[in-house]
C-alpha cells in the first residue's frame, strides 16, 4: 500500500532562531547541533502515526531574500500541514505568527478546497519566566481568529520536552484535519460531512424506520470502534442529545437523523475530531469525504486501480455489441427507491431527487442539467420511473464505475459488483437483440441518452 501513497509533508516555518532546525535535529537524530537549514527529512517509522505513509519534515528558512522566500513558499504549497514555531523569549516571533506566517501559509493554500491545517509550537519553553504571559494567554486571541489551527503546545528542544508530542500533533493535523468536517466560521458541520453522516445513518438504520435503536447504534459502534457501548454509555449519549436544542434528537427511545448528525457535531466541538474521522473511514470514506472507488470495485483483486481492473475484466469478457447492465435485482432496488420518494405521483421532482441523493456528494447526471433527456421526463421536467431506470441503465453502460459508486452512495445492500451483468444487446448492425428478455422499464441507452 505504501508505495502508492503520497507522502505527508509537514513544513516548519517561523522566524529565524526560534529553533526549527534544532527541533528536527532533536526529534529525528537526537542531536543537539543542527545545520542552519535541513534538507527534507523522512520521519523514522517509530515516530509515524500512519506507518503506511512516508512522512517528510521540511525545514525552511525565514530569510526574506528572494530565493529563500520562494523555496519556503514552494514548500508550503505542497504542505499537508504546517507547523508555525515561535520562541518564548522572542515576543516578535509570536507577533509574526499572526502577521507574517499565517498569511504566508494561507497564500500557499490558494486554490485548495480546504486550508492547510496548522499546529502552533512555542519553543524554548524553559525560558518562560513567571513575568511573561502564559502560553494559554498568548494563544487564546490567536485561536479565536485563526480557525485552521488544530493544536498549539509549548516545547523545549533544549530540554527535550514535548518534542515527540509536537510531532504527533502535527501528524494528527494531517490525518484528522478539522476543516473537511467542520465549518468553523459558521460553527456547523460541512455539507460533505453532513451528507456522509446521512448515508451512514441509512446504512445503520437496518429496519429503515428512521430511528437508530440501541441495537443498531451498538452495531454502528462495533463497526467503527471495535467495541460495543455499555448501557450506561448509550444512556449518556441519549441524555446529551435530550439536553440539546434539537426538537427531536431522540424519538421512540432511538436516535433520529438530526440526533445522529448532532452527536458527531458534539464530538468535534469537544475536540474529538479523530473519532469522527474513524467513523467515516470505517465506512470507506477518503480524506475528501468521498467513498473510496474500491467500494464499487467490479473485480475481486485488491491490487491495481479500480477502473483499470474493471476495464480489464470487461475487455476480457465483452464481445462487440455487449454492454454492462444493471441486474433485475439492482433495478428492483432502484424502483423501490423511486417509489419510496415519488409520494405516489409516479414521478420525481428536483426536490425528490435531492432527497434521494442526500447521502451522495454529487448527482450522477449533473452533466445532463439543466434538462434531462426528453424521454426520461414529464412535460414539467419531472423524472418518470422509466426515465429514472433508463438514466441508471445508461450510466451503467456508459460509465460503470460511476454507476457503481452512486449505487454505493445510495446504500445498495449487496456488494456493488453483484449489481452488474454483461448483456448482449446489439448484433453489430444496430439491431437490439437482448437475448435474455427485453425489460420494458429500462429503455435502451441509445434512445434515452439521445
Ligand atoms: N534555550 C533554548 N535554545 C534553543 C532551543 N531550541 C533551539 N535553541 C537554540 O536556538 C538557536 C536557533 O535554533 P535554530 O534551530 O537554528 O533556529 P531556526 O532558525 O528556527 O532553524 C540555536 O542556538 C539553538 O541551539 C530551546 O528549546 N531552548
Ligand atoms: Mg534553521
Amino acid at each position: 500500500m505504501s508505495e502508492h501513497k503520497k507522502p505527508f509533508r509537514i513544513v516548519l516555518v517561523g522566524d529565524a532562531g526560534v529553533g526549527k532546525s534544532a527541533f528536527i535535529a532533536r526529534l529525528v537524530f537526537n542531536a543537539s547541533q543542527s545545520p542552519v537549514l535541513f534538507p527534507p527529512v523522512q520521519l523514522p517509522i517509530p515516530l509515524c502515526l500512519d506507518e503506511s505513509t512516508p512522512t517528510i519534515l521540511v525545514d525552511t528558512s525565514a530569510s526574506e531574500e528572494t530565493e529563500a522566500r520562494q523555496q519556503t513558499d514552494e514548500a508550503l504549497e505542497s504542505a499537508s500541514a504546517a507547523v508555525i514555531m515561535f520562541a518564548a523569549d522572542q515576543p516578535a516571533s509570536l507577533e509574526h505568527v499572526r502577521s507574517r506566517w499565517v498569511p504566508r501559509v494561507r497564500a500557499a493554500a490558494k486554490g485548495r478546497r480546504y486550508p492547510i491545517p496548522l499546529v502552533i509550537i512555542c519553543n524554548k519553553g524553559e525560558l518562560r519566566t513567571p513575568q511573561m504571559p502564559s502560553m494559554e494567554d498568548q494563544m487564546v486571541p490567536i485561536l479565536r481568529d485563526i480557525s485552521e489551527i488544530e493544536t498549539c503546545l509549548e516545547v523545549s528542544v533544549k530540554e527535550g520536552h514535548n518534542i515527540q508530542e509536537a510531532c504527533m500533533f502535527a501528524q494528527k493535523a494531517v490525518i484528522c484535519p478539522t476543516a473537511p468536517l467542520f465549518d468553523a466560521d459558521h460553527q456547523q458541520l460541512t455539507p460533505e460531512c453532513t451528507c456522509a453522516l446521512h448515508r451512514l445513518f441509512s446504512l445503520c438504520d437496518r429496519d429503515g424506520d428512521g430511528i437508530l435503536s440501541d441495537y443498531e447504534l451498538n452495531e454502528f459502534q462495533k463497526k467503527c470502534f471495535d467495541a460495543p457501548l455499555t448501557e450506561e454509555e448509550i444512556g449518556n449519549i441519549k441524555g446529551m442529545l435530550r439536553q440539546s436544542e434539537l426538537t427531536e434528537a431522540i424519538r421512540d427511545n432511538g436516535l433520529t437523523i438530526p440526533g445522529f448528525v448532532y452527536l458527531h457535531l458534539l464530538f468535534i466541538m469537544k475536540g474529538r475530531v479523530e473519532a469522527v474521522w474513524q467513523v467515516l473511514r470505517s465506512f470507506d470514506y477518503d480524506e475528501r469525504l468521498m467513498l473510496k472507488s474500491c467500494v464499487a470495485d467490479l473485480t475481486p483483486s485488491p491490487k491495481s486501480s479500480h477502473e483499470t481492473r474493471l476495464r480489464a475484466r470487461l475487455k476480457a469478457a465483452m464481445k462487440p455489441g455487449d454492454v454492462l447492465e444493471l441486474t433485475d435485482e439492482a433495478l428492483d432496488f432502484l424502483t423501490r427507491l423511486f417509489r419510496g420518494h415519488d409520494k405516489g405521483r409516479g414521478f420525481l421532482t428536483t426536490d425528490d431527487l435531492e432527497q434521494i441523493f442526500l447521502g451522495d456528494p454529487s448527482n450522477p447526471w449533473a452533466m445532463l442539467r439543466p434538462a434531462f433527456p426528453r424521454c426520461t421526463r414529464t412535460v414539467d421536467g419531472d423524472i418518470t420511473l422509466d426515465g429514472w431506470l433508463a438514466l441508471w441503465s445508461g450510466t451503467a453502460a456508459l460509465d460503470p464505475p460511476t454507476a457503481g459508486l452512486h449505487l454505493a452512495y445510495l446504500c445498495y445492500p449487496k456488494p456493488i459488483p453483484s449489481a452488474f451483468e454483461i448483456r448482449t444487446v446489439c448484433d453489430g448492425r444496430g439491431v437490439i437483440r437482448n437475448e435474455k428478455h427485453v425489460r420494458p422499464l429500462a429503455p435502451s441507452i441509445s434512445s434515452c441518452m439521445a
